[in-house]
This record gives C-alpha cells, sequence and structure tokens, in this order.
C-alpha cells in the first residue's frame, strides 16, 4: 500500500492552479484523490472529472469541484493506476471494471501520468487478464469471438452476480497470457461487434510513476 501511495502522491506535484483534472480509479489513484483533496482544502483551485461513480463519489466527499464535458473540452492532467505496465509505456487497465471511463478521460487529457507499484511493471502483457468491456445483447456470441482470438474469456462475476460497470456492460477477462503485439490485438479486440473496448491502453501515457516496497519513487518519462 505504501508503494501505491508514494507514487500516487508523487504524481499531484505536476497539479497546478487552474487545472482540469481527471481522476483515476482503484485503491492506487485514491492517494491521489486524497491529496488533491487535501491541496483543495488548503486553496489549491482545480477543477475534476472522474473515471468512476467511485471517485466522483470520492472526490465529492473531500470538496473537490467537478465539471462535466459538456462545459471543457480538454482535460489538464490526468493521474490513474494500471494493472500492467511494460517498457514501451503499453497498459492493461480494468481490472478495476472502469476501464471505458478511464479511456475516454484519458484520451481528453493533455498528459496522462500513470501510478503504480513495482509489482505493476512487467517485460511483456498479458499475465493480468485481459478485461474487455462488451455490451449484454448476444454477450455469449462476443465471448465466442473473443475466444477465437486466442485466449480464455470469463465472464466477471461478484458475489455470485454477473459484474455490471458504471456504463451498464458486462466485463470478460481474456487470459493470453502473453500479449506480444499490443496494438494489433487492440484493434482486432474493438473490430468484434458488442465489444465497447478493451483494457489496452498504447500509446496513451509518456509518464509512468513507479513506488516500491521499500519506499523509493521512480518516475520514467
Ligand atoms: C484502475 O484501477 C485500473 O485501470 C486498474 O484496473 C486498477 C488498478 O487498481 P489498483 O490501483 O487498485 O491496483 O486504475
Amino acid at each position: 500500500m505504501e508503494a501505491k501511495r508514494i507514487a500516487a502522491e508523487r504524481a499531484v506535484d505536476d497539479v497546478r492552479d487552474g487545472m482540469i483534472v481527471g481522476l483515476g480509479t482503484g485503491s492506487t489513484a485514491y492517494y491521489a484523490i486524497q491529496r488533491l483533496g487535501r491541496l483543495v482544502q488548503q486553496g489549491l483551485s482545480i477543477q475534476a472529472i472522474a473515471t468512476s461513480l467511485q471517485s466522483e463519489q470520492l472526490a465529492t466527499q473531500l470538496g473537490i469541484p467537478l465539471v462535466s464535458f459538456s462545459e471543457m473540452t480538454e482535460l489538464d492532467l490526468t493521474i490513474d493506476g494500471a494493472d500492467e505496465v511494460d517498457s514501451a509505456f503499453n497498459l492493461i487497465k480494468g481490472g478495476g471494471g472502469a476501464l471505458l471511463r478511464e479511456k475516454i478521460v484519458a484520451a481528453a487529457s493533455k498528459q496522462l501520468t500513470i501510478v503504480v507499484d513495482e509489482h505493476k511493471v512487467v517485460r511483456q502483457l498479458g499475465k493480468f487478464a485481459l478485461p474487455v468491456e462488451i455490451v449484454k445483447f448476444g454477450y455469449e456470441a462476443t465471448i465466442r469471438k473473443l475466444f477465437q482470438l486466442g485466449c480464455e474469456p470469463i465472464l466477471r462475476a461478484r458475489d455470485g452476480e454477473l459484474y455490471v460497470t458504471d456504463n451498464g456492460n458486462y466485463i470478460v477477462d481474456c487470459s493470453f497470457n502473453q500479449i506480444a503485439a499490443p496494438v494489433e490485438l487492440h484493434r482486432e479486440l474493438n473490430l468484434i461487434p458488442g465489444v465497447v473496448d478493451n483494457g489496452l491502453f498504447v500509446g496513451m501515457t509518456k509518464k509512468v510513476i513507479v513506488g516500491y516496497d521499500n519506499g523509493d519513487v521512480q518516475v520514467l518519462e
């Protein structure tokens, strides 16, 4: 937990007065939102867009002013976690189920800073099952198509119920084991009818902050 906190808090150093900030989701992004909340209470003037209902609720509790896409065109900086990061800064995201909003917010941001602990840094993506968000209609057919891409697809469930995203869709966790060509796989997945988006984030970040269990932090750019 300490490694996540150190990385997330460091990312907040880049936030300046007047910025529109994207708030990530998950236990690492949580620490960034907490620090932003403290800074807002001390007078920092920012506006924010959250990548999940959970982060939106946290921001509201902390008094961070929220805006919507109807009120702005571009975010200055988004700080978010990831499930895996490779050396080319390709990411797997979506373990927390918020990949679609995370990708929409990241794509509208001038800068995306990814905050992770050292255990998320990998040589090749794929050990972590890739989350794919699919619409409910025809989900059995969509899952068959995912299987044909060479993965083991598992429809996500929590507490005996199918997991439903903030957008009303299902998530399929696809175990590929190794993802040798993330760009191509990203394209293939999103061409399947029924797939809304997938958790591969390619070419979206230029800054990754890694927290270590021994308390060190490394900023990779
Ligand atoms: C979000 O939260 C994700 O895209 C990723 O799935 C997850 C990481 O979770 P945590 O920070 O709790 O390990 O950022």
